[in-house]
Formats: structure tokens, C-alpha cells, sequence
């Protein structure tokens, strides 16, 4: 790790300290999701399951980011050679990132066979993308060969492109099905993970393209591959989740709430 100034050691520390909030309290509100069908609920709980995931996450990268660097009497934050433990992240998104998948499907309320045939192609791709990307993520930290960096992007471009094909091709169909009224927010979570997704491995560019050097990484790689993950993350798991709480409203108004199908009186 580069010693870092006060300003950027900071900027890293106070984003992942606001993430840690922002993960927690989105947690409590998709647990109790007020007034939602209790057929939306399960896709509300694994809503609340990411961003309770990555609040713990959250809490163990900021606590290693502060461990790697020491405050000095210059003012600035040099490097202690405790590593920083970007493991953290990986093991974050190898749990979350099938839930997010999950998600997108409950929320949908498709048939059994359905969904299963979205999810068997959807988890294993997002888990391979998340897998092939590990070593390449290590290369940059450790300085390692501009074959390894970016030969590893490309392999973990193919599974991303993949599921991106899944959401805007195959499941177009399954989307036509849903209520007229909810379509449009539909549309819109597959937007939203295109977008948020994408910010990853742009993330990881600005990495690679300051990695090496005597200490593996320059400050703006550091700084740049820090803030985007997390600018990412929260977008990718508490602003989808809104969008999919939103969803799972809209339906649970179409469809009726549970209390008003249980005010109406049984036909005698
Ligand atoms: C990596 C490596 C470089 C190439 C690509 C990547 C993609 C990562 C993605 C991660 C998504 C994470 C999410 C987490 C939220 O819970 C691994 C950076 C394509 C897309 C959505």
C-alpha cells in the first residue's frame, strides 16, 4: 500500500464508515417492508439479506483499511505493512450477488419452472464473473503482471456479459406477463443493474491502470478502486432494493393486501 494524505485516507475511511450505516438501516426497512403482500415478502427478506451481508462486510473492510495505514507526525497516513484484506469484498459478492439475482426473479412471482430456469444460468455466471476476478484483483494489488490484470478482466467480462444478455433478452418475455402497471418499474431494475453493475469493472480498470510501482498501487488507485466499489454497492444493493421494495408494492396493490383480502366477508 502508498502512504495516502489525510484528505484521501478520509475520504476511503468516511465512505466505508457511511456504507456500514447505509447497509444497516436499509436492512431494517426491507425486513419490515410496510405494506407488502406476504407473497412479496420472501423476495423482501433476501432484499434485507444482501444489505445485512454487507454491513457486516462493511465493517471488517473498514476496520482493515484503518489497520494499513498509521497517522505519522507529518500529518499524513503511512503505510503500517499490515495488508489491507480486499478478500472482504470478494466473499461479500460471492454471497450477495446471486441474492440480488434471486431477487429480481421473486419479485416476479413466475411459475417454480421458470425461475429455475432463470436462476440455473444466472447464479453459476455470476458466481464464475466473481471467481475469475479474484486473482485478477490480486494481481493488481500486488503489483503483479499486466498479463495476469488484464487477461483475468477479460475472463470475468464473459459471464457479465452473459447475464446482461439473460435480463435483456429471455427475460423480455417473462417480463411481457407481468402486470401492465408494474412493467415499467420491471424495465427499470434490469436498467439499474446494468448501470450500477457496470461501475465494477470500471472500478477495477482504475486500479489496473495505476497498479505497480514500489508499494503495488498508486493513491489513486487505491482511492479510486475504494470509492467506486462502494459507490457501486450501495447503488447495486440498497438503491436496487428500493427499486425492488417499489415493485413488490406496486403488485401487492394490484393484487390486494393481505388485510384488505381478509376484511372482505366470506360469502355465506
Ligand atoms: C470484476 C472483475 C473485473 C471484470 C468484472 C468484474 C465484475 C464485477 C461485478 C460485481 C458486482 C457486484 C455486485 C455486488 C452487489 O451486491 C469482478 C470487478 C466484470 C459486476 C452487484
Amino acid at each position: 500500500m502508498p502512504d495516502l494524505s489525510s484528505f484521501e485516507f478520509n475520504v476511503v475511511y468516511n465512505l466505508l464508515s457511511l456504507t456500514v450505516a447505509t447497509m444497516g438501516a436499509a436492512t431494517l426497512f426491507f425486513f419490515f417492508a410496510p405494506r407488502v403482500n406476504r407473497k412479496y415478502k420472501a423476495a423482501m427478506v433476501v432484499t434485507g439479506l444482501v444489505t445485512a451481508i454487507a454491513c457486516y462486510h462493511y465493517f471488517q473492510i473498514r476496520i482493515s483499511f484503518g489497520d494499513a495505514f498509521a497517522l505519522n507526525e507529518a500529518g499524513t497516513y503511512a503505510a503500517t505493512g499490515k495488508p489491507f484484506n480486499d478478500f472482504y469484498r470478494y466473499a461479500d459478492w460471492l454471497l450477495t450477488v446471486p441474492l440480488l439475482m434471486v431477487e429480481l426473479i421473486a419479485v416476479m412471482a413466475l411459475t417454480k419452472a421458470e425461475t429455475a430456469k432463470y436462476l440455473r444460468i444466472l447464479i453459476p455466471a455470476v458466481l464464475i464473473m466473481i471467481v475469475l476476478g479474484y486473482p485478477g484483483e490480486n494481481a493488481i494489488a500486488t503489483g503483479g503482471s499486466a498479463a495476469a490484470i488484464w487477461g483475468w478482466f477479460v475472463a470475468s467480462m464473459i459471464p457479465f456479459c452473459i447475464v446482461l444478455a439473460v435480463l435483456f433478452t429471455q427475460l423480455s418475455a417473462a417480463i411481457e406477463k407481468q402486470p401492465a402497471e408494474a412493467r415499467g418499474l420491471i424495465n427499470f431494475a434490469r436498467i439499474v443493474v446494468l448501470v450500477t453493475w457496470a461501475f465494477y469493472p470500471l472500478a477495477y480498470v482504475i486500479g489496473a491502470l495505476g497498479s505497480g510501482g514500489e508499494s503495488g498501487m498508486s493513491t489513486t488507485a487505491v482511492v479510486g478502486l475504494q470509492v467506486g466499489y462502494t459507490i457501486a454497492d450501495i447503488t447495486a444493493k440498497a438503491g436496487f432494493g428500493v427499486v425492488i421494495y417499489l415493485i413488490a408494492r406496486k403488485k401487492s396493490e394490484i393484487e390486494g393486501l393481505d388485510e384488505d383480502v381478509k376484511a372482505v366477508p366470506a360469502a355465506a
